[in-house]
């Protein structure tokens, strides 16, 4: 019974079926599954078939989004569960699109896949200023510090960011990693950057390897 809920909610997100996942999303609730399984088992093996078929070019963007949509109406259903403290953060990521960058697909997806594996995330938006990431990080003391850029004339503001902790006397406080299409890795080390993701998997996978 609650191996068929996980199938069903996981096609579900696969397939952008979002007007059923957050039912399908109860029915694994009530056939016993606790929140932590139904993230394990269900949406987040689904996320990762989804980056996969983008990867591939069988999925195209809008499809993304309505995966992404499916995911987050299931998710808020254990959303609570989770944050209750049943299952302990991995870190804590603070990420935001840089200033003059309004982009934040691909950021939102990387959130959604941290968030699904357990780390806790804030979202400073898009549009986000050096000021901004030093204030919110003093604020909440993230484990990383995550900028997005899709714009080859806002890329230079991330450098901008990780000058402003140094001036700060902050940098060695937090790690600091980018993405977002024009980035590559050559940029993130001439930056200083402790990391850069291709994708959201190996976005996911680079927070992984940092916080462990
Ligand atoms: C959708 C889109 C928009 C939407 C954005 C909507 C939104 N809510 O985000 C709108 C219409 C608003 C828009 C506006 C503009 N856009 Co636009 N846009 C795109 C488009 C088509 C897709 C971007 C996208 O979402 N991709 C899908 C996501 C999933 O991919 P991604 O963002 O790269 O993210 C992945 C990875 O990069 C990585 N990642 C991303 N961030 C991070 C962060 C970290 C820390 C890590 C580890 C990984 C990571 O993981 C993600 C998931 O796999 C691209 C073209 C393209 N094919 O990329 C142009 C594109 C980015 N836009 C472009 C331009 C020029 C603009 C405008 C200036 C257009 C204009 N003249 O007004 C404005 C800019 C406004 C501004 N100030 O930002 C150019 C940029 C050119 C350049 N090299 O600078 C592009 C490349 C189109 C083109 N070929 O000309 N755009």
């Amino acid at each position: 019974m609650s191996q068929q809920a996980i199938d069903s909610l996981k096609d579900a997100v696969v397939n952008m079926k979002f007007n059923d996942s957050p039912e399908l999303a109860e029915k694994c609730k009530s056939s016993g599954l606790s929140a932590v399984d139904i993230l394990n088992k269900a949406l987040l093996p689904a996320l990762d078939v989804v980056g996969k078929l983008f990867k591939d070019g069988d999925y195209f963007l809008p499809d993304v989004l309505m995966s992404v949509k499916a995911y987050e109406g299931a998710y808020k259903l254990i959303d609570d569960e989770l944050k209750a403290g049943s299952y302990k953060a991995r870190g804590k990521i603070l990420m935001g699109t840089v200033e003059g960058d309004i982009h934040e697909i691909g950021k939102n997806i990387l959130l959604a896949l941290c968030q699904g594996n357990g780390f806790e995330v804030e979202d400073l938006g898009i549009n986000v200023s050096p000021a901004t990431f030093l204030e919110k990080a003093k604020e909440i003391e993230p484990d990383i510090i995550g900028m997005s850029a899709l714009l080859t004339t806002t890329m230079p503001v991330m450098q901008k960011v990780i000058e402003l902790f140094a001036e700060n006397g902050l940098r060695d406080e937090y790690k600091f990693i980018v993405g977002g299409s024009p980035v590559n890795q050559k940029f993130a080390d001439q930056i200083g950057a402790d990391g850069y993701g291709e994708d959201a998997q190996s976005g996911i996978e680079l927070i992984k390897r940092i916080t462990e």
